[in-house]
């Protein structure tokens, strides 16, 4: 049931009130009732959510030409404080209501937005419920708004006033501080996390040009004894955001081409480069919102690309010796971009809502693009070859590509059951119960097979380190004998529909996809090789929490007939402790093995520290964060050398721990 029958069931229990009456009797309790109608969830992400519904108001000041700053305190208990330096939420009284203004908006649903209607409110969209909501899952917030040369306080409990608006002194600033604790009672997850906030926040500068967002943390301090404190601010905006994530590429252009622009009230901002990898990454967002399933402005986008790049090409003769048709898509091989777009009234479609289904923009976004790339090939005629080089290197590589791929998946056509030879499969053919280990090395996975549980546990052993997806052109990818052999063991496919690449898993023969490598560095180069694989080519899997990363211990210590098994350094002094009885003097009768690879573990070890579903532990490998994600990836394997160890030795940041 959506939010308006909601509405509709008020409206005719109570049908006697007017209209003014139903918002306000909708009013709070909806909110705690069905919390995750309004914020999503009560998990983490809408604990994190409370504070960007906070933030969306201190940027609606922004965008209003009227707030510079935003500051985000994480407390000591983790309750938050969000300071805006904005003209501060008017505290006259509210003719209507009879009640200040301040607390009409703090405590009426859908009332947290501007008064008067023509003002233009764009930030928010997927919930955009409004700063009473976050009031009524907490258990406590304070309102401090500094307006008219004074300092006026409401506070609150769940939503309802425990004091009346009072002015407690005189300032000379003006903005709205907002101060509140997440209410234990709704929230199953209270802890905050400083990189998910930081991540926002960061996003939020690149879109947001000019604005400035601090992002401190008291629960923690530096070497120096200051808080943790990190500072958003980007002049250049999404040009800036581009060149962000493509720190570890090589642009084949000099800058970003950056489009502003606007029409009939929805604005437009583009910023795309070219670099030499063969990956696209478009992010795209609307009203400061990420639209990760896109949605018409995309769609704007890609026609003006396509168009005009295709109409460039052919104007000048340079498509003229190509023996094969280019496709949309090799427009945007090696293409980093961000499309950003503000709607009015954004209508959002798709199962996660992350589709925008406005029709309008994508003429929009078409045109103001469309012409501005058309200056820019114009204008920069040495910079646009060098992009319709790259095209024809696309197109060229997507023609091998599809060749090769074709050999491959026919040629298991051809052999029958088509599994590769190196696959010791399990007996079970129901996927949701099998697993499918993929082992670092033959030895690994020879000590695997025999650890196993071969009803529901297969494996398939990789040689060495496979191919690194991230440089490689796309038909090597499919002549790669390791991919290969993953492609037809788990039984998934690619097909081209429109030019787009789909990964077909309806015969997917595992739900677990589990990545055991040994637990050094190479180890996790290996990882990091084989998750890169899937994320760029398998990324339906990661989507539906299909992967995951083994963690085989470091340790084993002995004493006698006890032992333990230690996955880090503190559970390896806590086991020594323990055998010691606390005596350091006591250590000579105990035995440390250290496992420097899986190839050291027998068979026994294995299946009970690894691959026993009653005692391991598994990471899954989620998408928290496509930026990130993206980021990641292309600083471990792209071009640049220096950032990548430090981020190899850090991967658990794009895995969680799991069962
Ligand atoms: C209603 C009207 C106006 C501003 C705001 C609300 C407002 C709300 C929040 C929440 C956090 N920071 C905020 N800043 C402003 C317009 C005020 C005017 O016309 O002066």
């Amino acid at each position: 049931m959506g939010k308006n029958d909601d509405l509709e069931e008020n409206k005719n229990q109570n049908a006697n009130y007017d209209a003014s009456n139903i918002t306000a009797l909708e009013g709070l309790e909806a909110v705690r009732l069905r919390p995750g109608m309004y914020i999503g969830s009560t998990d983490t992400k809408g604990l994190h959510h409370l504070v960007y519904e906070v933030i969306d108001n201190s940027i609606d000041e922004h965008l209003a030409g009227h707030c510079d700053t935003v500051e985000v305190i994480i407390h000591e208990g983790n309750s938050i404080t969000v300071k805006d330096n904005g003209r501060g939420i008017p505290t006259g009284m509210h003719k209507k209501l009879q009640k200040s203004a301040l607390e009409v908006v703090m405590t009426v649903l859908h009332a947290g937005g501007k008064f008067d209607k023509d003002t233009y409110k764009v930030s928010g969209g997927l919930h955009g419920v409004g700063v009473s909501c976050v009031n009524a899952l907490s258990s406590y917030l304070k309102a401090e708004v500094h307006r008219d040369g004074q300092v006026h306080v409401q506070e609150y409990s769940i939503g309802k006033p425990t004091s009346s608006v009072e002015v407690i002194g005189k300032t000379d600033i003006t903005g709205t501080f907002v101060t509140f604790q997440p209410d234990p009672t709704i929230f199953e997850e209270l802890v905050y996390s400083f990189n998910v906030l930081a991540t926002r926040l960061r996003e939020l500068a690149y879109l947001n040009s000019g604005l400035r967002l601090i992002l401190v943390d008291e629960r923690e301090k530096d070497e120096k004894g200051d808080f943790i404190k990190e500072d958003f601010f980007s002049e250049g905006g999404l040009s800036e955001f581009v060149t962000f994530m493509d720190e570890g590429r090589t642009p084949i252009i000099s800058k970003p081409i950056h489009v502003k622009g606007g029409k009939d009230n929805v604005e437009v901002e583009v910023a795309m480069q070219y670099n030499n990898s063969y990956s696209e990454n478009l992010y795209s967002y609307v009203n400061n919102i990420n639209t990760r399933e896109g949605g018409t402005h995309v769609n704007g986008f890609r026609r003006a690309v396509t168009r005009v790049f295709k109409q460039y090409g052919d104007d000048n003769g340079f498509f003229s010796k190509l023996k094969f048709k280019i496709s949309s898509e090799d427009f945007r091989e090696g293409m980093t971009s961000v499309i950003a777009v503000k709607v009015p009234e954004p209508q959002f479609k798709g199962q996660t809502k992350g589709e925008l289904g406005n029709s309008e923009v994508t003429a929009i976004v078409s045109q103001i693009l469309g012409e501005e790339l058309k200056h820019f090939l114009e204008e920069n005629p040495m910079e646009a070859k060098r992009v319709i080089d790259k095209v024809i290197l696309a197109a060229t590589a997507r023609h091998a590509a599809r060749k090769a791929r074709e050999m491959v998946q026919r040629k298991n056509v051809l052999t029958g059951s088509g599994l590769p030879g190196k696959l010791a499969d399990c007996s079970s053919k129901d996927p949701v119960a099998s697993e499918i280990f993929l082992v670092e090395g033959d030895s690994a996975g020879g000590t695997a097979k025999q650890g196993r549980d071969r009803n529901f546990q297969a494996i398939l052993p990789l040689r060495g380190k496979i191919l690194n997806v991230e440089k490689a052109m796309e038909h090597r990818i499919y002549e790669n004998e390791e991919i290969k052999n993953i492609f037809t063991a788990l039984g998934v496919s690619i097909e081209e529909k429109d030019g787009q690449r789909i990964l077909n898993t309806e015969k997917l023969r595992y739900h677990k996809v589990v990545i055991m490598c040994d637990a050094d560095i190479d180890g996790s180069h290996i990882v990091t090789l084989i998750l890169t694989f899937f994320y760029r080519y398998m990324t339906t899997l990661i989507d539906q929490g299909y992967i995951y990363i083994a963690a085989p211990p470091l340790y084993r210590i002995s004493k006698g007939k006890q032992f333990r098994y230690c996955w880090n350094e503190e559970e390896r002094e806590d086991a020594v402790n323990v055998y010691s009885k606390g005596d350091p003097e006591n250590t000579s009768g105990i035995k440390t093995q250290r496992y420097k690879g899986l190839g050291e573990m027998n068979a026994n070890q294995l299946w009970e520290t690894t691959m026993d579903p009653d005692a391991r532990m598994l990471r899954q490998v989620t998408i928290a964060d496509a930026v990130d994600c993206n980021r990641v990836f292309s600083m471990l394997m792209g071009d640049e050398v220096p950032p990548r160890r430090a981020f190899i030795e850090a991967n658990a940041k794009y895995a969680r721990v799991d069962v």
